[in-house]
């Protein structure tokens, strides 16, 4: 179970709608050295971050378990910035959250444009503000999750903060992690970003609406994912016109 009393410094009533706003920026942060300060050294480095992840598996198990007993199926969604995640799920909801009851966990390092833009009728949407960190953790999810009312919801959209390294290390108790990649990206990030793709359940080759426009190398890209990820189910589609969106509703529905 996520801890029940989250400790949150401030969950504000949404502007107008049904957003929550989760604010897990510690007063206390320091702000990060500056360039030309010296590293700490290797091997204290490499502790911490062990010891931090794995406080995070402990936390994600317990997102498991609690999603798990209420018949909650999770999606992480991951990518740079930019490669469409909010425009993915926005057109997503607009099918899906017609058939299930749905709700929505959006981090970003500020604002709630997100949160604003996927508020759907009868879908509770939590903006989880990171401040300074780059990725969300199991811990934020479950501060987002104790913010939102989940009676009935059986599905849970999880949009991580665009970046395409630090939140392939942090479990969040999700079924799946779907990660983008744009057309806009290039073909070989697969290949210079290899976790957040071998630890993706799905990819998402997103915008071919431009594909052609940008000279894309379909064929490329392809071989780069099976290459990288050759777990991973692909879909490519356009969030924006809602080419090949069939199939990936199709996915979504068989998780159920
Ligand atoms: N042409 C085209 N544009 C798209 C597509 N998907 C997203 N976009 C555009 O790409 C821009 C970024 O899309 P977002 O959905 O905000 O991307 P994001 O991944 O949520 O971005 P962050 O939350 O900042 O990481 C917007 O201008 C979208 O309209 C697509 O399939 N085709
Ligand atoms: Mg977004």
């Amino acid at each position: 179970m996520p801890d029940p009393t989250p400790r949150l410094h401030s969950v504000r009533p949404p502007s107008g709608g049904r957003v929550v706003l989760v604010d897990v920026r510690d007063p206390g942060d320091v702000p990060p050295a500056p360039p030309g300060d010296p590293l700490p050294g290797t091997v204290r480095t490499v502790d911490l971050r062990v010891r931090l992840l794995d406080e995070n598996d402990r936390r994600a198990a317990e997102n498991r378990a609690f999603l798990q007993q209420r018949g909650i199926r999770a999606l992480n969604f991951v990518s740079s910035p930019g490669a469409g995640k909010t425009l993915l799920l926005e057109r997503t909801l607009d099918t899906i959250a017609g058939e299930v009851r749905c709700a929505v966990l959006v981090g970003d390092l500020e604002t709630d444009n997100d949160a604003r833009r996927l508020r759907r009728e009868g879908v509770p949407v939590a903006q989880i503000t990171t401040g300074g960190t780059c990725h969300l953790d199991a811990s934020m999810v479950a501060r987002g999750l104790a913010a939102l009312p989940l009676e009935g919801v059986r599905l849970l959209l999880v949009e991580n903060v665009g970046n395409l390294v630090c939140p392939a290390s942090f479990d969040l108790g999700e079924n799946r992690r779907i990660t983008l990649l744009s057309c806009t990206e290039g073909e070989d990030k697969p290949l210079k970003y290899p976790p957040i793709f071998t630890s993706a359940h799905a990819v998402i080759v997103n915008k071919i609406d431009v594909a052609a426009a940008l000279g894309f190398d379909r064929a490329a890209a392809l071989a780069n994912l099976r290459r990288a990820a050759p777990q991973a189910e692909i879909f490519e589609l356009s969030a924006r016109t809602g080419e090949g969106f069939d199939r990936w509703l199709a996915y979504l529905r068989a998780l159920l």
